[in-house]
């Protein structure tokens, strides 16, 4: 049967093959998502790329493939990807996949809508704007607007415009053309979308200047201020403070009240890129880690990270009702007709950069239906009880060494020094050796694909690790488990 025979429901179409292939499709998918999450179960199944290259069928043919070929393909795929699912994927600012989730993106992918206009996608229209809405107000506004973003930087990017359409509304129309040379601020540690948005909206990298962190990774606010200053004498605009809520390595919250201060002081745009943090807003607990959140002008948030939303979740909050609209809207007359028999307030595709849009909010909106807000918090709760749970764990186990005695968030930074390199400690070329450690225990955990974590050097730090918890299913047991095999990895 060539597969060509299945690509449409329609009546003209052979439906009852169609319903064949998706129902096979829809087996193979369920009992990969029913080992998936298996302890036993691999993490990875490296294989290098030339040799992934021989086994995947990845050529197109002339004639079509058959329902055979195209199961393998799918098969294939399912075995050589990477196991997010799997409590042992702790590599990432994303893990697991919510089986409700799960549900939502396969409805959305059913209906595939793209939401700009209300007649196209009423329900996720009205959807998206709820959701939003109840994301503003924990943050702590009262009104504003927000969308859906194609990721964290993507959100980063929206708010560098804004901010510059904030302070010179001319740019829309006149461009960058009679704008004095505007700087903005950010730590060394945040993340790289800042500069790299800054490249591509014509701000320019040099004038995002990196402010320095503290030994927590925090942003050092008496830094700040001398950048501010030092842009001035220099003849530089400053526009925008761009503070993190969750860095990505060490996952620091930078000091939010004070960063308003000066930014309220100096008339400057405030932006938290809390993409990764701003899921401990949900928590009684720890929402008071981004105390200050309230007095930003913008902030990024991912659902997709702390709060487990399948990929991509990611959106972009900001406190100014008609600022989207403004400095986006472009008036398609072919899409957003204002003669339309409806309220055309609900096409809200026009205060956003792309066109076409896929939609991410379903799986998120039927997440959090099914835990209920409870749950979310209970969710977030959970994974910083186990960070402390681990945190403590290695603080007593030989070898392992805090990168941050106190990690503020749910990742977690730390070298393991095997037991050839305990008696080295001191000598000029420790650092250099222990350097090499991560990745070849690295290598092993890829090779053997019992678990992933990832690495990474920072500042002066040799390369450390970097333990990721997002899944709130992962217990003290699994915390033990980790550490023994780290241990494992690391001997030899
Ligand atoms: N958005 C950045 C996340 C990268 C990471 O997971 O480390």
């Amino acid at each position: 049967m060539p597969a060509s025979e299945i690509s449409s429901f329609a009546a003209s179409g052979p439906a009852d093959t169609s319903v064949r292939f998706l129902t096979r499709v829809q087996q193979i998918v369920l009992e990969h998502a029913e080992q998936a999450e298996r302890r036993d179960s691999k993490v990875s199944r490296w294989v290098d790329p030339e040799r992934l290259q021989k086994i995947l069928d990845l050529q197109f043919n002339d004639q079509p493939a058959s329902m055979e070929q195209l199961m393998d393909c799918i098969s294939d795929t399912l075995r050589y990807s990477v196991n997010i699912a799997h409590p042992y994927f702790l590599n990432q600012l994303y893990s697991t996949v919510d089986r409700v989730g799960l549900a939502g993106q396969w409805v959305t992918d059913t209906l595939n809508a793209s939401v700009y206009t209300y007649e196209v996608a009423p329900v996720f229209t009205l959807m998206e704007e709820m959701v939003l809405a109840k994301m503003r107000q924990i943050v702590g506004w009262s009104s504003g607007d927000g969308i859906f973003s194609p990721g964290g930087s993507i959100a980063n990017g929206y708010a560098i415009n804004l901010a510059r359409f904030h302070k010179f509304p001319q740019v829309k129309s006149k461009g960058l053309y009679g704008l004095p040379r505007l700087v903005m601020f950010t730590s060394e540690e945040a993340h790289y979308s800042i500069v790299k948005m800054a490249g591509l909206e014509g701000i320019g990298i040099d004038n995002v200047y990196q402010v320095r962190t503290d030994s927590t990774g925090r942003m050092d606010v008496g830094h700040l201020k001398q950048e501010i200053q030092r842009a001035k004498s220099e003849g530089g605009v400053p526009f925008m403070v761009s503070a993190t809520a969750g860095t990505t390595v060490l996952g620091a919250f930078d000091p939010l009240e004070d960063i308003a201060d000066i930014c309220n002081e100096e008339k400057l745009w405030f932006h938290v890129d809390a993409a990764w943090g701003g899921g401990a807003l949900m928590s009684t607990r720890r929402r008071h880690l981004l105390s200050g959140i309230d007095r930003a002008d913008s902030v990024t948030w991912n659902p997709h990270k702390m709060l487990a939303a399948p990929q991509q979740c990611s959106t972009f909050l900001t406190k100014h009702p008609k600022i989207l609209q403004e400095c986006h809207s472009a008036s398609a007359s072919y899409l957003f007709q204002k003669d339309k028999f409806y309220d055309t307030s609900y096409d809200i595709g026009d205060k956003h950069l792309q066109c076409g849009r896929r939609v991410d909010v379903f799986k998120f909106w039927l997440m959090w239906k099914s835990k209920g807000t409870a749950g979310l918090e209970e969710h977030v709760d959970r994974l910083f009880d186990m960070a402390e749970y681990f945190t403590d764990k290695i603080r007593q186990r030989p070898g392992f060494r805090l990168v941050i005695e106190k990690p503020q968030c749910t990742n977690i930074s730390f070298w393991y020094v095997p037991p050839s390199l305990r008696d080295l400690e001191g000598q000029p070329d420790f650092k250099e050796k222990l350097n090499k450690v991560a990745p070849l225990m690295k290598e092993r955990m890829m090779r053997e694909g019992t678990m992933m974590i990832t690495y990474q050097p920072l500042k002066d730090h040799p390369n450390f690790f970097r333990l990721v918890l997002q899944n709130s299913s992962l217990t003290r047991e699994d915390m033990d488990h980790i550490v023994q095999e780290i241990e494992r990895l690391g001997r030899g």
